[in-house]
């Protein structure tokens, strides 16, 4: 039996208030679409069929290096998350797995998979951490974990993982994502080739421990920790690592691991069209790795990361299937409000991508009518598609507007009354 954070009673009001007007948005747009050629119940069974995962970090506050500052109610422990993550997925229906982070949420794999089968979750993805030392540890990843230089630092990075793997046989999961901040800050501090080879031999162990129906991601980041050369450094490097690994080898794509202007959303299609994409990291960025909300800066971007997913999804491309995943830090809102808008802005740009009039754009590039092929990205992308969103959220008793209703149920006020204030201060990037 499933135990939903906020009383169904609250979200039942709530749309009940919003249900009559929302119908007749519905069926506007659903007039003009029809007008398109588009069905309006096709799009929104495939947007009601789309989940972006939350990750487990994400539901506390985060920060900078400068400092960090936490709200009331913060969650105290993976318990605490997992709870708050449901009700990210009670309210908009879109978040129905979440990820998580080892060492930061490890304990009782029985326990973790109970709390999540009481609360409706699944297991996304398993991350792993050798990107910082945790209290007991041997060796110190100050200079590096899978390309350290030393080789029991890399054997025990190794285990790390194969650690993260055997946690998430016991509670489902089925892919490992690995990012590891190895790298140098000063010209001379390391032999980029051989700093990569150590790192190939490394993740090659950690691929050979690989149950047959998991895939491994890897995420590059062009800078940070180390801002002078990174071990894995762009889509490139991301993508040779992919192909020397295997078969269930993928690049993943944090959308903030850029330099600013990348065309990310042809990235996406190189790594698609060579059967290399596994996935996303989600969030927008200004300057650099801002990790600011999905679709808060650059809308637009989104949308075309989406359209070519979308032209991927309908031409069934080989070894098409990303996993999606959220990958932000709320340093001055509520993590959970932050985290259910950023879920519907990730579905909005998929139901725009879905609009595209796909024959009429394949018609403008072959006639090379530049104009005409913005145009029609433009009509998709200015369409307004919140009634879809909605009513996809409606029909299955998520919440018409999720923040409106979270406010009102005074989730946040009511946890902070158990949970004690977390500390504020020091650096709390994540
Ligand atoms: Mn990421």
């Amino acid at each position: 039996m499933t135990e939903l954070p906020i009383a169904g009673d609250i979200v039942a009001a709530h749309n009940a208030a919003r249900e009559a007007e929302l119908k007749r948005d519905y069926e506007t747009l659903g007039e003009q679409l029809d007008r398109r050629g588009v069905a309006i119940d096709e799009i929104k069974a495939k947007v009601a069929a789309f989940g972006v995962a939350i990750p487990s970090w994400g539901v506390g506050t985060g920060g900078t290096r400068f400092a960090r500052f936490p709200g009331i109610g913060e969650p105290r422990d993976i318990f605490d998350k997992l709870a708050d993550c449901a009700v990210i997925q009670q309210l908009t229906r879109a978040t129905p797995t979440v990820s998580l982070h080892i060492p930061w949420d490890k304990a009782d794999p029985k326990k973790l998979r109970d709390t999540a089968d009481k609360l409706g979750l699944d297991f996304d993805a398993m991350n792993s951490n050798t990107f910082s030392d945790a209290a007991d540890q041997t060796h110190s990843y100050k200079f590096g974990s899978l390309s350290h230089t030393d080789a029991a630092t890399r054997r025990q990075a190794v285990e790390h993982n194969l650690e993260c793997i055997e946690i998430g046989k016991a509670i489902g999961s089925k892919a490992l994502t690995v990012w590891i901040g190895d790298g140098s800050n000063f010209p001379g501090q390391s032999n980029f080739a051989k700093a990569f080879e150590r790192y190939l031999a490394s993740m090659k162990e950690v691929y050979a421990g690989l149950p047959a129906d998991w895939r491994l991601f890897t995420e590059h980041k062009m800078y940070e920790p180390a801002f002078y050369s990174t071990v894995v450094q762009d889509w490139g490097t991301n993508y040779l690592i992919a192909r020397e690994l295997g078969p269930q080898a993928f690049c993943l794509v944090d959308l903030g691991h850029h330099a600013p202007n990348v065309n990310i959303e042809m990235i996406v299609a190189r790594l698609i069209q060579f059967g290399k994409l596994g996935g996303f990291h989600f969030n927008d960025s200004k300057y650099g790795d801002d990790d600011l909300d999905a679709g808060s800066v650059d809308p637009y971007r989104l949308f075309l990361v989406f359209n070519e997913l979308v032209d991927a999804e309908l031409r069934s491309a080989k070894a098409f299937d990303p996993a999606h995943m959220l990958d932000q830090s709320h340093n001055v809102t509520d993590p959970i409000e932050s985290l259910m808008v950023s879920a519907v802005e990730v579905q909005r740009a998929y139901a725009q991508a879905l609009l595209v009039d796909r024959a009429a754009l394949d018609g403008h590039q072959q006639d090379n009518d530049a104009l005409m092929g913005s145009q029609t990205l433009k009509t998709a992308f200015r369409t307004d598609v919140e009634p879809i969103l909605a009513m996809a959220r409606l029909d299955k008793r998520g919440a018409v507007d999720p923040v409106g209703a979270y406010r009102e149920a005074g989730y946040r006020a009511k946890v902070a009354d158990v949970r004690p204030a977390s500390s504020a201060g020091g650096g709390g990037i994540v």
